[in-house]
């Protein structure tokens, strides 16, 4: 039995060489709203195709894995009740038993690397949580990047997260943060942050580049690319503070923990800015597409 199913397009793809983007689906089942999700699923998707590479969404479907999906079963998917959210410690339980699953960033590199994709576009990486130093809540993305050789292109991480001590633990961790033309590591939402990203490259050529240094050193884990959102999409730090403070707050008061924490966190978020905030998300969502699509091409002319 093998281990995946590609779709015809991704399966394609491979068999000519061409570029392709790797796209996560916890984002669809967990960090949006239908309809919003399965319509912005299918602009990044559009959006990949459109920069000249080919989108693999990879999600567990009834306990296959996917790498690619048609349209079916994105809706399917973007519908489905009680989708698993899936990282590396859930991923093979879900697939022995033939559950349903969506990738967080952790399980979606997982899934690339396996198909053999080395670029993956998402909206932001989990991270460590404020008030880790008590809960510990430190995501699996972190350590996954350190593990599995996939470049991974996000707007940052977003304000919900101690940023300082995301940082710091990826510098542990042996994993380049890369900002995209800036200096400053970009904070979702917004920009740029108080904190200067520890790398910084101005172009495609120079990641693709990069990512290829660290396979022929044989250095195992990727690199984490920090896209800023685009200047008209961003919302400022000073209005969102507030409404994270309060979310946070909410959590706590409720006794949110472990995988159910970002989810409740975007959730309100999404609320308590009218919706504003998923606009922004889907504009970066759109411009970390463009950029995968570009390191992918940059990355088969490299080996050719
Ligand atoms: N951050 C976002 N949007 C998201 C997520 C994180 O801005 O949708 C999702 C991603 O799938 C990420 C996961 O991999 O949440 C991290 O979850 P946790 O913090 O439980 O590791
Ligand atoms: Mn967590």
């Amino acid at each position: 039995m093998t281990l995946f199913v590609m779709s015809p397009e991704v399966a394609a793809a491979k068999d000519a060489g061409t570029p392709i983007v790797a796209l996560e689906s916890t984002i669809i089942t967990h960090g949006m709203p239908y309809p919003q999700n399965v319509e912005v699923a299918r602009q990044v998707e559009a959006t990949v195709r459109e920069s000249g590479a080919t989108p693999a969404t990879i999600a567990v479907l009834n306990g296959t894995l996917h790498i690619g999906l048609d349209d079916a079963q994105l809706n399917a998917l973007a519908t489905a009740k009680d989708v698993m959210k899936v990282s590396r410690a859930d991923m093979p339980v879900c697939m022995a038993t033939g559950r349903t699953g969506a990738t967080t960033v952790a399980a979606t590199m997982i899934g690339a690397h396996l198909a053999g994709i080395s670029v993956f576009a998402t909206g932001g990486i989990g991270g460590v949580h404020k008030g880790a130093e008590t809960s510990f809540d430190i995501s699996a993305d972190l350590t996954e990047l350190a593990a599995t050789p996939v470049t991974v292109v996000a707007a940052g991480a977003k304000a919900i997260l101690d940023l300082p001590k995301t940082l710091e633990v990826l510098e542990t961790q042996g994993v380049p943060v890369i900002a995209y033309g800036q200096d400053s590591f970009p904070a979702f939402w917004s920009q740029t942050s108080e904190l200067a990203a520890p790398l910084r490259l101005d172009t495609a050529a120079e990641i693709a580049a990069s990512h290829a240094m660290r396979a022929r050193m044989g250095l195992p884990g990727g690199q984490l690319v920090a896209n800023p959102i685009p200047k008209e999409a961003e919302i400022s730090a000073d209005q969102l503070a507030p409404i994270i403070a309060q979310a946070t707050a909410e959590a706590e008061a409720q006794g949110i923990t472990g995988k159910g924490v970002t989810p409740f966190l975007l959730g309100r978020i999404l609320e308590l800015t009218d919706g504003k905030s998923l606009e922004a998300n889907i504009a970066l969502v759109l411009n970390n597409a463009r950029l995968a699509a570009a390191i992918a091409t940059e990355l088969v002319n490299h080996k050719s």
